[in-house]
């Protein structure tokens, strides 16, 4: 899943696409790369982030969707509000993205209920403003298990039929570095423990910049020199099971993901007799 950011103020791109044409480029761009999704957001969720107007959501978000699903792409809407969604919808998306995990806006379970699109329900503790003061658990992975169940039981309540949702831990949100670094070594538990595919977004957040911090200065490494390490991330985000990976650069993270599968298959398959 390639990432095409509509906002001014993303923590990874800095804005790079906020005009429509931009954007449009940029996610035509990601498609031709080799992505399979391309997930268009109006909204920055970096920690301390103010919520743009629904209005202003939309005017970032629609033409985007409309453009890149004339191209033929497979369009998934990053949004918390169903209004939004349900544009989008409206528009030729064929997904919905909710990182609140259908907590932001309770008109957003009935509408994933009636569309039956795939929805990706993310573990998610609050908005922007305020998450990080949210980031206590006592077993982090234990927790947004639990967390996760609570959300996939509300959705399936609600009519979403369970062919359609997928789960995403939620790194960066309302958890600290330890806290990503844990649900990523543990992601097999997790993909196990939940019977629903499994999405990933690490690519090029802050934890990844405080492990490649500066040696000499304890810089954190800059949001676009993340990208290496994101392609670790997503190889070995797939080698543990996962479904999908949100990354910036799709290029790098295809290579990543098909040499996995390659890597994976070759050691699935029985073993060779002995010679002679
Ligand atoms: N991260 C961001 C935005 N949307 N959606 C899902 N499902 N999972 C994520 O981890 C996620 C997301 C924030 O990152 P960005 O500013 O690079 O888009």
């Amino acid at each position: 899943m390639g990432v095409v950011n509509v906002t001014p103020d993303s923590f990874s791109d800095g804005g790079l696409s906020f005009a429509p044409d931009a954007a449009v480029a940029h996610g035509l761009a990601l498609l031709e790369q080799g992505a399979d999704i391309v997930d268009v957001g109006g909204e920055s969720t970096r920690p301390g982030a103010a919520r743009p107007p629904a209005e202003e959501e939309l005017r970032r978000v629609l033409p985007v969707v409309r453009e890149l699903v004339a191209a033929g792409g497979f369009v998934s809407v990053d949004t918390m509000r169903a209004e939004v969604a349900a544009r989008a919808l409206d528009a030729g998306a064929r997904m919905v993205n909710d990182v609140s995990g259908g907590l932001a806006d309770p008109a957003m379970l009935p509408l994933m209920a009636r569309s039956g699109v795939p929805y990706v329900l993310m573990h998610w503790r609050g908005h922007a403003a305020g998450m990080q003061a949210n980031a206590v658990y006592d077993d982090v992975v234990t927790d947004v298990l639990a967390e996760l169940r609570a959300r996939t039981g509300a959705a399936l309540d609600a009519g979403v039929p369970p062919g359609r949702l997928v789960v995403d831990p939620g790194l960066g949100f309302a958890k600290t570095p330890e806290h990503n670094w844990e649900l990523l070594g543990r992601l097999g538990e997790v993909v196990r423990a939940l019977e629903f595919p499994v999405l990933v977004g690490a690519s090029r957040k802050s934890f990844l910049g405080h492990l490649l911090a500066d040696r000499a200065t304890g810089r954190p490494r800059p949001a676009r020199q993340r990208d290496a390490a994101t392609t670790a991330v997503s190889a070995l985000a797939a080698a543990q099971g996962a479904w999908c990976v949100r990354v910036h650069d799709v290029a790098s993270t295809l290579d990543a993901v098909r040499v996995t599968a390659r890597w994976g298959s070759e050691a699935a398959r029985p073993a060779r007799p002995a010679p002679g």
